[in-house]
């Protein structure tokens, strides 16, 4: 599967967001990583609904939605969903998860589940059936500019075995937090092939038409 780049917009100087959009565009960014926070599953605030509807309307890139919300059944209906866009949901987000998946799955989009740092990933074992993508968090999830936790590459290295295992080689394996240029490359040794860009990457300077294109060598 060819390899993904998802730009995080928490990353981004909102003042000037057409000028990024157009980078992002020109480059073949593949995805926009929106970054849905509601202050209690996460202590921090994302990107709201509003902005979104604004967002679609000055890009054709598919939105990759990264919701991060106590019970999200309740705010995927306001996000604009759309046949090409990606959802993930947190594991310990819904009390009832499976079914949680299968009302995102009502938009068409693709389905992913989250997965936090301290995530059994036996959960994986039961829900490969219900999805389409897995977002492995490098981070506790909240903020931009954070450290990789310790022990994330070996968990890396367990979900690409597990995906071995349930021959689900079709699925995207996103990587989410501290996706340095280093850190894509190894992570993509190990199988994952969709990289969330922020701090660590794209927004590392001014350039960001030529970090796009470093990301997008280191991942060749
Ligand atoms: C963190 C969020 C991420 C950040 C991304 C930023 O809660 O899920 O998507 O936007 O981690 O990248 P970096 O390189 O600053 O960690
Ligand atoms: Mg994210």
């Amino acid at each position: 599967m060819k390899n993904k780049i998802s730009a995080s917009l928490m990353c981004t100087d909102p003042f000037n967001m057409k000028d990024v959009l157009r980078d992002f565009e020109q480059h073949g960014v593949d995805y926009l990583h929106l970054d849905i926070m509601d202050g209690k599953f996460v202590p921090n605030l994302g990107i709201g609904s509003d902005y979104i509807k604004a967002l679609r309307k000055h890009t054709s890139i598919p939105f990759d939605y990264h919701i991060m919300v106590k019970e999200p059944d309740s705010i995927i209906g306001l996000l604009d969903i759309r046949e090409n866009d990606l959802v993930s949901i947190h594991y310990e987000s819904s009390y009832q998860i499976q079914r949680t998946l299968e009302n995102v799955r009502k938009y068409n989009c693709r389905v992913m589940i989250a997965i936090n740092p301290a995530t059994p990933l036996c959960v994986l074992e039961e829900l490969i059936y219900y999805i389409d993508g897995i977002n492995l968090l490098m981070v506790n999830p909240g903020f931009a500019g954070q450290r990789m936790v310790d022990n994330c590459i070996k968990k890396a290295e367990k979900v690409a075995r597990l995906i071995k295992k349930f021959k689900r080689e079709d699925i995207l394996f996103e990587v989410d937090g501290n996706i340095s240029f280093e850190n894509a490359k190894k992570l993509n040794d190990i199988g994952a092939n969709m990289f969330v860009a922020g701090t660590s990457s794209i927004f590392s300077s001014d350039m960001i038409a030529d970090n796009i294109k470093k990301l997008q060598t280191a991942l060749k």
